[in-house]
């Protein structure tokens, strides 16, 4: 049997086919079971040894040649065939993933939306802050035993990170004269172990109101406007006495859920009268102005808006935690 011209033609035929279909024919006629090359194989029966070692050689050459191209016409027809075929226009591409924001920035807008609807104006302050409007204007001075509320990470030159955002109050004292009443959310630091309800970094909105008849009464409804605001009235609120050095009389307030009166209350703000000292020490006229002051723990509400119960979660980037809000 003449191999090569068997190779010859079938190469021919192979390059004149189009789709897959012709693409078997072709398979069936020249590597089938009943094609020239097996039939050429099975003659071999009646040759001798050293014949059948010789044409058993050639014939196999020749099929891997024949094997070969149909290996490769057949990549070429599907790889042809999937982009005519496959690609239809009209079918709805992957989707991409989209991202969202964090629950603390939910939680924040929330917030900063409630006092705006009570006519707060929000300012921003600097999270690296001097000793000065951290502690001294808010009459902490070095020393005083009040200084260890807020473990301090300090820095060169006796600057440090805020521990609260309360230095905003002198800071926006100092340029504006009352009446006036804002909110400065922003992040806050602190020097100490983290717990469930703990973080070393966390964030705080501070709120500061002075005019000319204001008494805590108001501090009183406009926080409680608030807070029924963000929980859509499901929560109980709890105004308890406490102790800050730039308040006088000062308070904190504690906030659980309507629909679990078992659960445990929650801080969520230190607050109180603006002490006069500070309004000297912006230069204001004496006996002019009165004003309260709060500064409200963002993550504390975020954990009970969403029900969790370790602040912890909020800075942890697990994914899993994160894309349920
Ligand atoms: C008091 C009187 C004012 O006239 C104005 C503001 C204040 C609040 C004061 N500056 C302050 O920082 N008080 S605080 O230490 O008690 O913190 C206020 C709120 O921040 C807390 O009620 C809590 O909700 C949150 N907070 C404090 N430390 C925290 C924290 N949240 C998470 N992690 C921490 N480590």
């Amino acid at each position: 049997m003449d191999l090569d011209a068997l190779k010859k033609r079938a190469q021919e035929e192979s390059s004149a086919i189009k789709n897959l279909s012709d693409l078997e024919k072709w398979r069936v006629k020249y590597l089938g079971r009943k094609s020239e090359l097996s039939l050429f194989f099975d003659s071999f029966k009646n040759l001798s040894l050293e014949d059948r070692k010789n044409k058993g050689a050639q014939a196999n050459k020749a099929r891997i040649f024949l094997t070969s191209l149909y290996e490769q016409k057949k990549k070429s027809l599907e790889s042809a065939t999937t982009h005519f075929h496959f690609f239809d226009i009209t079918r709805p591409g992957k989707k991409i993933p989209k991202g969202h924001l964090h629950p603390i920035t939910l939680v924040l807008n929330d917030i900063i939306r409630s006092f705006e609807k009570l006519g707060f104006a929000v300012v921003l302050g600097p999270e690296i802050e001097t000793e000065y409007y951290n502690f001294d204007a808010l009459r902490i001075p070095r020393n005083h035993p009040a200084r260890d509320m807020w473990d301090t990470f300090w820095l060169q030159k006796g600057l440090l990170l805020r521990t609260h955002t309360s230095p905003m109050q002198i800071r926006y004292m100092e340029k504006h004269e009352p009446p006036f009443r804002i909110i400065v959310p922003g992040k806050c630091f602190r020097f100490e172990a983290t717990d469930s309800r703990h973080e070393f970094q966390f964030h705080q909105v501070e709120g500061l109101m002075v005019d000319d008849n204001i008494s805590l009464a108001n501090f009183k409804f406009i926080i409680e406007e608030v807070l029924k605001d963000i929980f859509k009235n499901q929560v109980t609120v709890r105004f308890r006495p406490s102790y800050f050095p730039f308040v006088s009389p000062g308070l904190e307030v504690d906030i659980k859920l309507k629909n679990k009166p078992r659960g445990q209350w929650l801080e969520v703000m230190g607050a109180g009268m603006v002490h006069p000292d500070l309004f000297d020490t912006v230069k204001y006229p004496k006996n002019m102005w009165q004003g309260f002051a709060f500064g409200l723990g963002v993550e504390r509400i975020a954990m009970i808006k969403y029900g969790i119960d370790d602040i912890r979660f909020f800075f942890n980037p697990d994914i899993r935690f994160l894309e349920q809000f």
